[in-house]
């Protein structure tokens, strides 16, 4: 109590809080005032803002990290009662007649849409030293995934003009990106963004909302763990991607997007080139099935390590169809439904469908639901045991939640499904270093480096065309940092250029013919047309807004670009892909002026 007098109200109500749940151990060692005050005055600073980030406060932290503690010591398994069963959600096959009606309706609710970014993780798993979000996620245009993902919201929210719903908030911001950062990427997506002027966005379009993280736990007391170099500093790490839907919560975001209209929110992690592909269709899924949570999700191979979707239903009869994370669905099974476990099936792929975390809820029951549960996730934890005991920690853990999670505090009679379109359309992560590529490429399974992100970002696009009638080179065997991916023509469709399927056709495939797979074709700009081409090489189509360019009878043959395997002395950007590109030869048509012109 001596040492109490040097502290403001808000301190010493810091300190009762601390020691009323149990934290007497993180203030044993404080030296009488007059030593260290201003350390002491930091650590209550630091404790106050997780306090503040953490809904209930830390006394409720402390409270949960207990309670999950102690389930995990007596290996209570989770999932007690439950019993598992494949679940039936929506397929849809890329291109197909179904799946363009989807899209028609989808394009018709994108303008009441908000997007949200997850884009607080590192790259720890990608061993790269920026934030993902500033990755290339291809070297023939440079462009980064923040780039692609706004100028495809951007290439929306201009084709769903028409459908905008009438603003009620003065300034039309159009369709609103909001991204949560965390203390380890906030300062560089910001600088980012203003660096590049928001990719073509207004301001206010863009708002960032920064996840706190969560006290470390030293003990199953949940004793927090303070820096070893650091007596006055709590160690802390992220809380997980489950914190979105908290701080959405709390920013005020729900009521002004509500204002403007908006009717669905779509949620999107920091690293897959592919969801604007799918997004259309997905939201036409959520739309004609009046799902309240929808589930982007892809055939997914037994054991792949991945979130499963599955329905559960309890003992008590309570039902939900909700992720099983890919280590718990094996087990789980084996207990329940099948001793062999996770396995395929006829086809080859798991009956159980892959979450890849593009999430997509209708706005009013989200508000609803939220301002129920404050955005409380369920939560996890997931100590490593020094020994079976499990008394004692090899280091501190924390408790961590998922964005997926979400439905699990719905009524069962929620209309929650899922929506599964096919890897080579909706899915291409860059989540594994090249090291950890290897591994996944020598175990038969998808590698998600920047090697196969980048590949498969340009095989997508060939394929998209080759539906809309275009004859493209079958793609080769690529071999970069010690995998082998298949690499064909490296096409870039600009987000400007179209963003349905059915608007693609209308510009470009039948007559369209590229001869060799390492031809490249980038295109950009909503007025390009391309009526008949030919091309062995590199051929750049640069629109700008208000030029009509009608490409008819061209055929371009030139020494085109060369994909190069670089060493490990390479920068990062190319290290992780394992290739540079050598561009010999470019025809370039650039049309900078508004008007109408054919090529040649
Ligand atoms: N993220 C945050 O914004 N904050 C955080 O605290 C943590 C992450 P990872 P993960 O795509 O196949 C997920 O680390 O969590 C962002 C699903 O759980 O890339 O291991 C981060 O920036 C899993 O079911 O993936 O696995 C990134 O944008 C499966 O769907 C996103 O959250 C898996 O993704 C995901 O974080 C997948």
């Amino acid at each position: 109590s001596a040492n109490r007098g040097i502290f403001t109200a808000d301190e010493n109500a810091m300190i009762d809080k601390l020691l009323g749940c149990g934290q007497d151990h993180l203030f044993s060692s404080w030296p009488a005032p007059g030593t260290d005050d201003d350390d002491k005055r930091r650590f209550l600073a630091q404790a106050a803002v997780c306090d503040a980030g953490y809904p209930g406060g830390i006394a409720q932290y402390v409270a949960n990290a207990k309670k999950l503690l102690q389930d995990s010591k007596e290996g209570v398994n989770p999932f007690d009662g439950w019993t598992p069963a494949v679940p039936d959600g929506i397929v849809v096959e890329y291109a197909s007649k179904e799946h363009v009606e989807l899209e028609s309706e989808g394009m018709r609710e994108v303008g009441s849409a908000a997007f949200v970014l997850v884009a607080g993780g590192l790259g720890e798993r990608l061993g790269y030293s920026g934030i993902k979000v500033e990755l290339p996620c291809e070297r023939s245009t440079d462009s980064c995934y923040l780039q692609l993902y706004i100028q495809s919201i951007l290439a929306l929210q201009q084709r769903s003009a028409g459908e905008m719903p009438a603003h009620r908030s003065a300034k039309d911001v159009g369709i609103p990106l909001a991204i949560m950062t965390s203390d380890d990427t906030h300062a560089k997506t910001l600088d980012l963004l203003e660096r590049n002027d928001y990719f073509g966005a207004k301001k206010e379009q863009v708002t960032l909302v920064k996840q706190e993280k969560v006290p470390c736990l030293t003990n199953n007391d949940a004793h927090l763990a303070l820096k070893d170099a650091d007596p006055y500093a709590l160690q802390t790490k992220p809380h997980g991607h489950g914190d979105v839907h908290a701080l959405l919560h709390t920013s005020g975001l729900l009521d002004r997007w509500s204002a403007a209209g908006k009717k669905w929110v779509v949620f999107f992690q920091d690293t897959n080139s592919l969801v604007f592909r799918v997004v259309p269709g997905a939201l036409g899924v959520s739309k004609q099935k009046g799902f309240v949570f929808n589930s982007l999700c892809v055939p997914r191979k037994a054991k792949e390590a991945i979130g499963a979707i599955t329905e559960l239903t309890h003992t008590d009869g309570r039902k939900m169809t909700v992720n099983v994370e890919y280590n718990q669905l094996d087990p789980l099974l084996r207990a329940t439904i099948n001793k062999d476990g996770d396995v395929n099936n006829d086809k080859g792929v798991s009956p159980f469908p892959g979450n890849i975390n593009q999430l997509i809820v209708s706005l009013e029951e989200y508000k609803t639901q939220l301002a129920k549960t404050g955005g409380q996730i369920e939560e996890f934890v997931n100590p490593k045991y020094k020994d079976a005991s499990k008394t004692a920690f090899k280091s501190p853990t924390r408790l961590e939640c998922m964005m997926q999670d979400y439905p699990k505090s719905l009524d069962a009679s929620a209309c929650v499904g899922f929506t599964v379109f096919d890897n080579w359309v909706g899915y291409s992560p860059v989540k594994n270093s090249p090291a950890d590529g290897v591994g996944k490429f020598e175990g038969g399974n998808p590698t998600h480096t920047a090697t196969s992100g980048e590949m498969e970002f340009y095989g997508c696009a060939a394929k998209v065309l080759e539906l809309a009638g275009a004859e493209m080179a079958a793609p080769v065997d690529f071999s970069a940092n010690d995998i082998v991916v298949p690499s064909g023509p490296k096409v870039v469709l600009h987000p400007s250029f179209a963003c349905t399927f059915e608007e693609l056709k209308g510009k470009a495939g039948k007559g369209l013919k590229v001869t060799s797979a390492s031809s490249a074709l980038i295109v950009e700009g909503a007025g390009v047309k391309i009526e008949s081409l030919e091309l062995d090489g590199a051929l750049v189509i640069k629109a700008c807004p208000g030029a009509f360019v009608t490409v008819k009878n061209l055929k371009v043959s030139n020494k085109g670009w060369r994909f190069e395997k670089c060493g490990a002395d390479a920068p990062e950007i190319d290290r992780l892909r394992g290739f540079v590109i050598e561009k010999d030869e470019t025809e370039e048509l650039v049309f900078d002026q508004p008007g109408a012109y054919t090529v040649p």
